[in-house]
């Protein structure tokens, strides 16, 4: 408050001040003659010009100077992708150019106006018009941005290209909505699955496909994770309005268009952790930061995801953690993500593959099968060599096999193949619900079922026994609809 009032009297002293040396000048001009005060009038105008010029570009380097750690390119604000050093590159190329000119029309401009002041005796040259200078003025200019425009179109079509198919790269998706956004990574088949927008609803956010293979190793992580030193190609959509996918750190910056998929690609070239170590050199990042004041602003600093466009009321919220990180340690944060479909889709009501198994579960339920027939196989505990079909069920009430069972049970089928002198017990149960007698009856059907199935793949019966225990040894609490699991203890001859 004291500054601005000290600001505004010092304006008005000065004001006074010219206007009282207008005063004397006017007064002295009387007294010697108009002309000769004209020109020491003119003369000092003049100087003052030169005086301005000095004080006003020495200003101009001098704050550029001190304000050169908050320019792209400059000081901690280096870029942490390739593309974005050539594009900072590009703009110091530009700052260079119009520097130069910049100086050179000042100077000019101010030394001029001090040269040609008014004189006694000098007549201004009357120049209608001088077509060299006129080509000179034009094609000097013409010929440089000529070369600026040309190294900028070069640099745009290289960050705009997009990926070569054959090339080893990342491909990730980001989904703006308001206010937040929906990542999604492919899982290990390296393919995000199709999206219909029609399909989005409260269970599926992006509108995936889930009669598209592709999309059940399909994951949606909370942040970005990528490794460094790896192509990354991001998808890039919106939900609702426009959004912008902005990655300052690494000069990405997209519209996010509902209906019309953009992408942008590029090369993360420094870890979180080599971007932190950098930061630490500089005095403005050597300050607690104030969310945390233990830690140093350069301890805590994180790339971010922004959107760059004012979307709504929680714009602000859109904000995302970027972590790079080495290319090991990404595989292992990778290996810790769940696929989306498999934990929250599979098996509910929303899931229009409940009457089919993938391939990739049917060598897994094959993989599982098979590591549980050799620990009962080396085990001698009884517990180790009751294997439990997990997967067989029955439908509800009546001993017929549901159509997914057929795989586990042939799973059975190559085990006892391949163990020729392999004999097992079929055990049948239910759950406690309704008559214990039926119960057992059922249970003694459902176990025989198991067997029939058996046999008719060509297992001979002789290896095979089946009994019916009702409700009496429940396996596990019957999360089924069928409510019965069913075990084979295999027993060695
Ligand atoms: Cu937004």
């Amino acid at each position: 408050m004291s500054t601005a009032l000290l600001a505004i009297l010092c304006v008005a002293l000065i004001a006074i001040i010219v206007v009282q040396i207008g005063k004397v000048n006017e007064l002295s001009a009387k007294i010697r003659g108009e002309e000769e005060v004209q020109e020491q009038n003119n003369n000092r105008q003049g100087l003052y010009m030169i005086v301005f010029m000095i004080v006003f570009l020495v200003g101009c380097v001098w704050t550029a100077l001190y304000y050169k750690n908050y320019m792209l390119g400059f000081g901690p604000h280096d870029a942490a992708s390739k593309h974005g050093k050539a594009l900072d590159f590009m703009f110091a190329v530009t700052l260079l150019v119009t520097g130069i000119v910049f100086f050179i029309t000042q100077i000019l401009l101010f030394y001029f106006a001090w040269k040609y002041r008014a004189r006694r005796g000098r007549i201004a040259t009357y120049i209608p018009h001088d077509n060299k200078l006129e080509m000179i003025w034009t094609a000097i200019p013409a010929v440089v941005m000529t070369f600026l425009v040309i190294g900028g179109l070069d640099a745009w079509n290289e960050v705009m290209a997009d990926i070569d198919p054959a090339e080893d790269f990342t491909e990730i998706e980001a989904t703006g909505y308001q206010f937040a956004w929906h990542l999604r990574y492919p899982g290990p088949d390296g393919q995000l699955g199709a999206r219909d927008y029609t399909m989005i609803s409260g269970s599926n956010p992006l509108g995936q496909d889930w009669t598209d293979v592709k999309n059940a190793d399909d994951l949606h992580p909370g942040e970005i994770v990528l490794p460094k030193g790896k192509k990354v190609r991001v998808r890039i959509t919106a939900r609702d309005v426009l959004h912008n996918f902005y990655l300052p750190h690494f000069r990405v910056k997209m519209d996010a268009v509902p209906g019309m998929p953009t992408y942008f690609v590029f090369t993360p070239e420094m870890t979180t952790e080599e971007y932190r170590q950098k930061l630490r050199d500089y005095k403005e990042y050597q300050l607690p930061d104030p969310n945390d004041p233990e830690k140093m602003l350069w301890e805590t600093f994180n790339y971010e995801l922004a959107c760059a466009e004012l979307c709504g009321s929680g714009h602000f919220s859109m904000r995302r953690v970027v972590r790079i990180v080495e290319e090991a340690e990404y595989k292992a944060w990778l290996a810790q993500q769940q696929s989306y479909y498999l934990t929250s889709i599979r098996g509910t009501a929303d899931d229009p593959n409940k009457d089919v198994l993938f391939d990739f579960e049917i060598k897994q339920r094959k993989q599982e099968f098979n590591d549980a027939v050799d620990k009962a196989l080396q085990s001698t505990s009884a517990a180790d060599k009751t294997l439990k079909f997990n997967y067989v069920n029955f439908e509800e009430g009546s001993a017929k096999l549901t159509a997914l069972s057929k795989y586990e049970l042939d799973n059975m089928v190559d085990a006892l193949n391949k163990y020729t002198n392999l004999a097992i017990e079929i055990s049948g149960h239910t759950d406690n619900t309704g008559d214990a007698d039926s119960n057992q009856t059922l249970s003694q059907q459902r176990a025989q079922a198991v067997h029939d199935y058996l046999t008719g793949k060509g297992i001979s019966a002789g290896r095979l026994s089946a009994t019916g225990y009702g409700q009496t040894r429940p396996v596990d609490t019957n999360d089924t609809e069928e409510g019965a699991p069913k075990t084979a203890a295999p027993n060695s001859k």
